[in-house]
């Protein structure tokens, strides 16, 4: 379907060349063979993008926000008819098979259809003055030119969490995709495009962290970066911005845990622990890589989820029958071997999997065989860390109190789970879980777009994706006082 695709920079309502001369393949993961070459573009390429947004703004921003509104209407439209077509090239490039591509795609054109709503809301607030005669509101303002920098494993979902929110609002955008992601970063420009987006209001420019990231940190004239990625760099990125006093959003990942407790529906549980810890082979910040199982029925989950990882099938995402895809590319591979051996010298005990994919039919591509570790501690580092493969471990403990004091004891917060059927425990779960998500009765994936996502401690910094909550990213708060009483009221003063 697609071979060998060129793909360039969007600047201006044009596509472009980037201005320096290098650029890197594009593989598909599934057998290896080369999709698309995306430049490297340099620090030129964004500070011209970062121009032209900043004139661009200006009108964006006067335009009313119901009619921005209507572009993101039009994209919605454009995402659902092209739906199949956009799965499949998501397939091809990151791996996923096709019905969680066709879920992804599906998120995106929520997150439109819903966005565009808000271009009839954008709420403030009016509050009464302490003064007479004088009126007071809250409206939200856009920020001015912003710059989003989005990750491979959700490359159109979470590019819409960003993109729609800062574009309904009034804002212009500079957009780093992901370099082993950029076929999903054209499609969704192109439709952006034909839907009418005026030129410079979204600028995307290809390249690594280490150029256009941090050429996009570095430049003044953004105001806010909002970034999906690995701590690491979140941590570099926030650094930076700090001292710039520059706004910035970060998701960083996570170490979430399924709770399987003794009064669980168990083979309900082991259908949500296969969905959100094999799924997407385990590439989602939302993957679980945890269960924390009550002592009492650990053996009978263990032998339940044996049987069912049996019958997980493995290969390209392409074909239907697939459950599980590759991993996106070799470095993704060697990390997951890395924490393979790393559980076996901590001393967890190995049920399943724990392999490259090697016979035949997986050659080319990057396949792991899902694994499942059993016997693991709290503080094991298996147990610790963010894998994001096909690795989950089981933490056998005592109690309710224990399974959430483990769920805890780790430094992300994004997603978690349990399964009770006990409403007493759901309550206080809710409660004391600490992960910005939670879920009961069902795995650790699957956030819906209008509620806000993000977490607590390592997984950001407060903000969040999605839902109205991307919208105080993307807005600042305006305080506005209208004084109609023709005289000079000095508030705190004059009261009568
Ligand atoms: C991610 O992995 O960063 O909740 C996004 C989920 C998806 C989004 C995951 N809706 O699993």
């Amino acid at each position: 379907m697609i071979t060998d695709k060129k793909v360039r920079n969007f600047i201006n309502g044009e596509w472009v060349d980037g201005k320096g001369e290098e650029s890197t393949p594009v593989t598909n993961p599934a057998n290896g063979q080369k999709i698309a070459q995306v430049p490297l573009s340099t620090l030129e390429d964004v500070n011209a993008a970062v121009k032209v947004a900043a004139q661009a703004q200006k009108d964006w921003a006067q335009v009313p926000a119901p009619q921005r509104a209507e572009i993101l209407y039009q994209v919605g439209h454009l995402m659902k008819e092209r739906k199949e077509t956009l799965s499949k090239i998501l397939t091809m490039e990151n791996g996923k098979v096709l019905e969680e591509a066709r879920g992804e795609v599906q998120e995106g054109i929520d997150m439109a259809f819903y966005m565009a709503g808000e271009g009839r809301r954008l709420f403030g607030q009016t509050t009464p003055s302490e003064l007479r005669d004088k009126f007071a509101m809250s409206v939200r303002a856009p920020v001015g030119v912003v710059g989003i920098i989005t990750p491979w494993n959700f490359p159109i979902a979470i590019a819409t969490w960003k993109s729609f929110p800062a574009i309904v609002a009034g804002n212009a955008v500079i957009w780093k995709p992901a370099t082993e992601t950029p076929l999903m970063a054209h499609e969704m420009t192109k439709i952006f495009h034909e839907a009418g987006l005026p030129e410079g209001v979204l600028n995307v420019v290809y390249g690594t962290g280490s150029k256009v990231g941090e050429a996009m940190v570095d430049n003044d004239g953004i105001r806010v970066i909002s970034f999906t990625g690995s701590n690491e760099v979140g941590r570099t990125i926030a650094s930076k911005c700090g001292l710039k006093l520059k706004k910035v959003s970060l998701e960083m990942g996570g170490k979430n845990a399924v709770i399987v407790m003794d009064d669980a529906d168990l083979d309900l549980a082991v259908e949500g622990i296969l969905w959100s810890a094999f799924g997407t082979s385990g590439q989602r910040c939302t993957a679980c890589s945890r269960v924390i199982v009550h002592e009492d029925v650990k053996e009978d989950l263990e032998d339940k989820l044996l049987a069912e990882m049996k019958k997980l099938t493995i290969g390209d995402g392409l074909d239907e029958s697939v459950k599980v895809g590759p991993v996106i590319n070799a470095q993704g591979l060697a990390k997951i071997e890395k924490y393979i051996d790393i559980g076996r010298e901590e001393g967890a005990k190995l049920l399943a999997g724990g392999h490259v994919m090697n016979e035949e039919q997986f050659q080319g591509g990057n396949y792991f065989a899902p694994t499942l570790f059993t016997d693991a501690t709290p503080n094991m580092q298996i147990a610790q860390e963010e894998i994001f493969g096909p690795v989950v471990s089981l933490i056998p403990v005592k109690s309710f109190k224990e399974a959430i004091e483990v769920n805890n004891q780790v430094d992300f917060g994004l997603s978690s789970s349990i399964f009770t059927r006990d409403a007493n425990q759901v309550f206080a779960a809710q409660r004391d879980l600490d992960t910005g998500i939670v879920y009961v009765n069902a795995g650790t994936t699957g956030a819906e777009i209008h509620l806000p996502f993000g977490g607590t401690k390592g997984t950001g910094n407060g903000h969040r994706d999605s839902g109205t909550a991307a919208l105080d990213v993307f807005t600042e708060w305006k305080a506005v006082y209208v004084d109609y009483s023709g005289k000079l009221q000095r508030a705190q003063i004059d009261i009568d």
